[in-house]
């Protein structure tokens, strides 16, 4: 019989997720359909906005992934970026499988991995610190799988990463920041819906 063995982890390193998002918004396409949901549209709604911006709020967790899929396999000369928690993606790991299965080249789904349900008030997510979210997306069928802790390594590579024939999983290590208020509607759903659509047509 053999004794466990543990293999050494490298200590994680944890980047702002403020920056982290801001890198994105940097490198996306004003053509690019951008939808985030919890932490990420807090604070996507601080930048910029552009016509096919989707802040999905309120929102069922884990409702982001699949309908990423959905609006990928429609548009399929737009590229869609899906900005996640990871609690969120916890609750709909299926999402992982549909999705590599119908493998949309132009979907990238970024899951912003901070250990909690932050906007709820920073209750801790199962597993974290444990759960290998990069090796869930391999395991699910994802062939681009991406893992940043770094800022600057994050910043140097987003434009590359969400360039390449996807789709693309990448987990981003943020900080937790505790104490801030979760995000608001920013207006009506269905009138958003309506312009989102409209936008997508122009
Ligand atoms: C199905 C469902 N259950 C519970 C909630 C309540 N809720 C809203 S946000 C949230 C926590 C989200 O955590 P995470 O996805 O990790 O994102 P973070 O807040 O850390 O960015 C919870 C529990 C919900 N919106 N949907």
């Amino acid at each position: 019989m053999t004794s466990p063995t543990t293999t050494p982890t490298a200590p994680r390193t944890h980047m702002p997720a403020k920056d982290a998002l801001a890198a994105v918004h940097a490198a996306r396409d004003p053509r690019d359909i951008v939808i985030t949901t919890m932490t990420p549209a807090r604070d996507w709604m601080l930048l910029p906005q552009q016509p096919l911006d989707l802040v999905l709020v309120p929102s069922a967790m884990g409702s982001a992934p699949p309908l990423g899929l959905g609006l990928a396999l429609a548009q399929p000369t737009r590229r869609v970026i899906v900005c996640n928690g990871d609690g969120s993606m916890l609750m709909n790991l299926g999402a992982l499988v549909s999705i590599a299965n119908a493998r949309p080249a132009n979907l990238v789904l970024i899951v912003f991995v901070n250990g909690t349900y932050e906007v709820t008030g920073s209750q801790p997510v199962p597993g974290a610190g444990v759960v290998d979210y990069p090796a869930l997306a391999r395991a699910a069928g994802f062939e681009s799988v991406h893992a940043y802790g770094s800022l600057h390594e994050w910043q140097s590579a987003v434009r590359r990463i969400i360039a390449v024939p996807g789709p693309t999983f990448v987990a981003l290590d943020v900080e937790q920041v505790h104490g801030q208020p979760g995000p608001k509607s920013p207006g009506p759903a269905r009138e958003r819906a309506r312009q989102f659509m409209q936008a997508l047509r122009g």
